[in-house]
């Protein structure tokens, strides 16, 4: 199985790419730019990876992305990942980044934004990967600001596939990114929210209404209400479900226990994710191998989790008829 689920070709839609920086390249980076760690070493900072809840991993996530300086590291950050996602035999990637994170600690956007692009050209090229680019905003931070930089990247709009919302759930509701995602429809960009992590399934309802999602990042709460779980199925929204993010998280107490057999029983369109590989325990193949496990999958119901996957993600349709 192991063998089988390697070879499958697959595709996450919810990846956070400041997720993927490896403690190993948090030091190479962090010394490259004479940045102090709060670790003495790799391993410290591993053990420092256990988390109470979102907002613990949130501040290790920010602080850790705080060695990306240049355009190189955007690069360095984002080509590390999609050669090891390659090796697991991930063949498209839609990808999360966080401009507010770097443009708070003063990186231009057109750093954030040369060093991604340039990676996932060299990615299309050399691995056969394909990189969609989600612009994520900060749903902790004013809407204002989020509304700001998505003007400051009017340079950047055709090469966007979709804008996003991410960082703490709890009280900021999608509610208060109207303004942001009207705009994002107006200038023709898809638009995709985490909802129903740790915030409640109400949230996942005003994401479809009032954002207009396509896609709901995580979404697991919505078994908490019947009408958010009746609209997710009569729209066939997609869900992007991280099953090692949420026992990390502590979302769900254990993989045995997590609802993703309940979602799937609910005829609902699930997708499978790693969300932040370098702090919850590994990227899509683990999470794949952590689902045989727990829930006993057969090849099937993988090949039917990516065929779904290839089908919705950000894939420009010549390659999505290659892929399927
Ligand atoms: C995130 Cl797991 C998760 N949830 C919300 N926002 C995030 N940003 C990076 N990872
Ligand atoms: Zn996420």
């Amino acid at each position: 199985m192991q063998d089988f689920l390697r070879s499958l070709p697959k595709a996450e839609l919810h990846l956070h790419i400041e997720g993927s920086l490896e403690p190993e390249l948090m030091f190479a980076l962090a010394e490259r730019n004479g940045i102090k760690l709060p670790y003495a070493s790799v391993d410290e900072a591993k053990a420092a990876y256990q988390f109470d809840d979102l907002q613990g991993f949130l501040n290790l996530y920010f602080q850790g992305m705080s060695v990306l300086c240049h355009e190189q590291d955007f690069f360095d950050l984002a080509m590390d990942y999609f050669k090891r996602a390659s090796t697991e035999g991930v063949v498209h990637i839609d990808m999360h980044f966080d401009p507010q994170a770097h443009i708070q600690r003063g990186i231009t956007l057109d750093v954030i934004m040369s060093g991604l692009l340039r990676a996932k050209q060299e990615a299309e090229r050399s691995l056969d990967l394909s990189v969609g680019m989600i612009m994520a905003f900060l749903r902790d931070r004013p809407a204002e600001e989020a509304l700001d930089v998505l003007e400051q990247a009017a340079p950047y709009w055709d090469q966007l596939d979709a804008i996003g919302l991410d960082s703490a759930e709890r009280d900021h509701p999608p509610a208060k990114f109207v303004k942001v995602f009207n705009r994002a429809k107006e200038i023709g960009l898809a638009r995709v929210a985490h909802a129903g992590e740790e915030g409640p399934a109400s949230y996942i309802l005003e994401a479809l209404d009032l954002l207009d999602v396509c896609r709901i990042d995580h979404g697991i709460r919505c078994l908490e209400s019947d009408e958010v779980v009746e609209r997710l199925y009569e729209q066939q929204t997609v869900l992007t479900v991280c099953p090692l993010s949420n026992v990390s998280l502590k979302v769900v107490d254990e993989l045995n226990g997590h609802p993703l057999p309940a979602l799937l029983d609910k005829g609902l369109n699930i997708t499978i994710s790693s969300d932040d590989p370098a702090y919850f325990g590994g990227g899509l193949l683990a999470n794949h191998l952590a689902c045989e496990k727990a829930f006993g999958w057969d090849e099937d119901a993988f090949i039917a989790l990516n065929r779904n996957a290839i089908t919705e993600a950000f894939v420009p349709k010549s390659r999505r008829e290659d892929l399927l």
